[in-house]
């Protein structure tokens, strides 16, 4: 028989129907969101790429028999890692990670619920190893094993260039998919499943590495630091002043200070915003910093949860979701706070459903808990209007005090609105997305001045103190050109972009009434103290941030870059500016800038130090208060 009759290469074959299955998976199966045709694209020839990558190796083996159990085996376990995901994606709207798979309560959960999650059409998933294995086993006299050395290098070049190209495509349709260490989801929409593993495999033994080399021997040094630098003498004037109160906290989607008490074609943008910063019981704090990097929202939760810096590269809630922290939540939880994030996205994004316990907090409500239709969503999900209006009924059975952090979506990249919900014009200049921002920011402080009403009917208003921060920058320096127009300058220079990265901080206390504008240089490194002091609370802890009504603060605030900003200037590209005129400052002027800029790398890498090594681990704080 052999040599008669049509020959097969198989792994040909293999891969089109292994690919093809993955397809039908990944596109029916899963529900991935494709919001373009290029992610059409990329969900559908990912699969097949992947797949000839795998089955391609198999040219390689020079005994056919051993070629043919290679097809039939990575088939089959390419379908059981594919089917194992599909059942935990069924529980979790998720996709299994390392650290979930060796955690042992959620594979608990999964345990309980197992038969639930199977259904019968999962056969056919099935469908084409049974073939293959028929295929490989019967015929395999027919199918070519036997390859020319050139037919090998062929293949393995075609696949690794397959490859490459599936991966440009991503990196195009997602900027910084790799080094943002984002959403699983992205990462199996646009390199795939076995890719996504893969690299996850990678991130965890790094994570892994040093955590293991880290003993606890760099403690002494860090405390050393936040002793002599950080900490703060005594208390400030607002020291107690909310105790037993609720916190709510509002992260306010890419607001930045710019727009605040300012206009777009003659029309104020955040009405809602500019009275708060006249008002006597709200603190507005003009110069205050978001300190993120590629982490973005997570970065700033982070930052406002440990008074941590968050990592330089990557997103630390999904690098570091499993390490010990001594957050806000957990504090408070010590104090008798129930503490709570409300935000109407999937769960699994920033890897928030593992941070959040890591950080102490009780619950979150997740997408699932709100009703989103076509009617009440835009661009990234739930518009905000809705978001706080349906989230009043979680909010009014929370026992107090509580701890609540709502984060807004409406106000996000890439600014889409629906005409009925735009109050004023569009701006307009080269930028569409500068030009979209304004409208949608005014949607958003709209939403949250009627969020306030709601809290004031609902009798929460009083017992609370509300905190409204901006998480990031909303319009990145690719707007430079619009950006000046809009703020008539002849150019944005780096210390203009600079303070740009300021954004919005108020601190509103019903019935206060000492409420003023603040000049503190200041960051959202800041808020974990700041939120401690004002409800009274004497934490033992390592942190990086001061209290920002103590004027005993350290001097800087540092950017996640190592840029960092004094009362006195800003350092930005290896150069001091003059923090009031923006005038770059001669070296003479400049040496005690200078020299602060070996501190803050300092800060910054002690901080980094903590998360790398999970250092934390070898801490017991002091529950007790002093
Ligand atoms: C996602 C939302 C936006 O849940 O927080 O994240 P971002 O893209 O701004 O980092
Ligand atoms: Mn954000």
């Amino acid at each position: 028989m052999k040599g008669r009759g049509i020959r097969l290469p198989l792994y040909v074959t293999v891969t089109l129907l292994f690919g093809l299955k993955t397809y039908i998976v990944y596109r029916f199966l899963f529900s991935l969101e494709l919001e373009n045709s290029m992610q059409e694209f990329i969900l559908f020839i990912n699969p097949f790429v992947s797949a000839f990558l795998i089955f391609a190796i198999s040219v390689w083996i020079k005994k056919p028999v051993r070629q043919m159990k290679y097809l039939r085996y990575m088939a089959l376990i390419g379908t059981l890692i594919i089917y194992a995901n599909l059942v935990f994606y069924r529980s979790f709207s998720d996709f299994i990670t390392i650290p979930q798979l060796m955690q042992g309560d959620n594979a608990g959960d999964l345990g309980s619920s197992i038969l639930s999650l199977v259904k019968f059409y999962d056969v056919f998933l099935f469908a084409d190893v049974i073939f293959i294995w028929y295929l490989s086993k019967k015929y395999q006299d027919r199918v070519v094993t036997n390859y020319p050395r050139s037919g090998k290098v062929c293949a393995l070049a075609l696949s690794l260039a397959l490859m490459v190209g599936n991966f440009f495509l991503a990196e195009m349709e997602r900027p910084q998919l790799f080094t943002r260490a984002f959403d699983r989801e992205y990462l199996v929409k646009y390199i795939g499943l076995f890719n996504y593993h893969v690299y996850d495999a990678f991130l965890h033994s790094k994570v892994k590495t040093q955590h293991v080399f880290a003993d606890g021997s760099e403690l002494p040094a860090i405390k050393e630091y936040v002793d002599t630098v950080i900490d703060q003498d005594g208390h400030s004037e607002l020291f107690g002043v909310a105790e037993g109160k609720n916190v709510i906290f509002i992260s306010a989607e890419s607001l930045q200070s710019f727009v605040i008490n300012n206009t777009v074609n003659g029309q104020e943008i955040t009405p809602f915003l500019n009275s708060l910063v006249e008002d006597e019981d709200t603190y507005y704090f003009e110069n205050f910093y978001h300190q993120t990097e590629q982490g973005k929202t997570s970065d700033s939760e982070f930052l406002v949860e440990n008074s941590l810096y968050p990592l330089p590269r990557g997103a630390v809630f999904y690098t570091h979701g499993q390490n010990d922290y001594h957050a806000l939540p957990e504090i408070l939880g010590e104090e008798g706070y129930y503490s709570t994030v409300l935000h109407a996205n999937n769960d699994s994004f920033y890897n928030r459903d593992q941070m959040y316990p890591s950080l102490g907090f009780d619950y979150f409500y997740d997408q699932e808990a709100y009703e989103v239709t076509d009617g009440n969503s835009i661009g990234w999900g739930l518009k905000d209007k809705p978001f706080f209006e349906q989230s009043m009924k979680y909010l009014e059975t929370l026992e107090e005090p509580f701890y609540a952090k709502f984060i807004t979506l409406t106000n996000h990249f890439p600014f889409e609105l629906d005409e009925m919900d735009m109050s004023i014009d569009r701006y307009d200049s080269n930028s569409n997305t500068l030009n979209n921002y304004f409208p949608t920011v005014r949607y958003m402080d709209e939403s949250i001045e009627d969020f306030f009403t709601l809290l004031k009917e609902e009798g929460i208003y009083d017992d609370s103190i509300i905190i409204i921060m901006g998480d990031h920058y909303g319009i990145s320096s690719n707007h430079n050109k619009a950006m000046s127009m809009y703020l008539d300058k002849e150019e944005i220079t780096p210390y203009d972009h600079v303070q740009l990265q300021r954004v919005p901080l108020f601190i509103h206390i019903p019935g206060h009434g000492e409420g003023t504008v603040k000049s503190t240089i200041s960051g959202q490194i800041d808020i974990k103290p700041t939120v401690l002091s004002l409800l009274g609370i004497e934490a033992d802890d390592i942190y990086f941030g001061n209290d920002l009504f103590n004027d005993d603060r350290k001097e800087y605030i540092a950017l996640r870059n190592g840029d960092f900003i004094t009362k006195d200037y800003i350092y930005t590209n290896d150069s001091c500016y003059d923090f009031t005129n923006g005038e770059v400052l001669d070296e003479e002027t400049s040496t005690s800038c200078m020299e602060m800029s070996e501190t803050v790398k300092k800060e910054l890498s002690y901080s980094d130090d903590i998360i790398y090594g999970d250092l934390f681990r070898f801490i017991k704080f002091n529950k007790e208060k002093y």
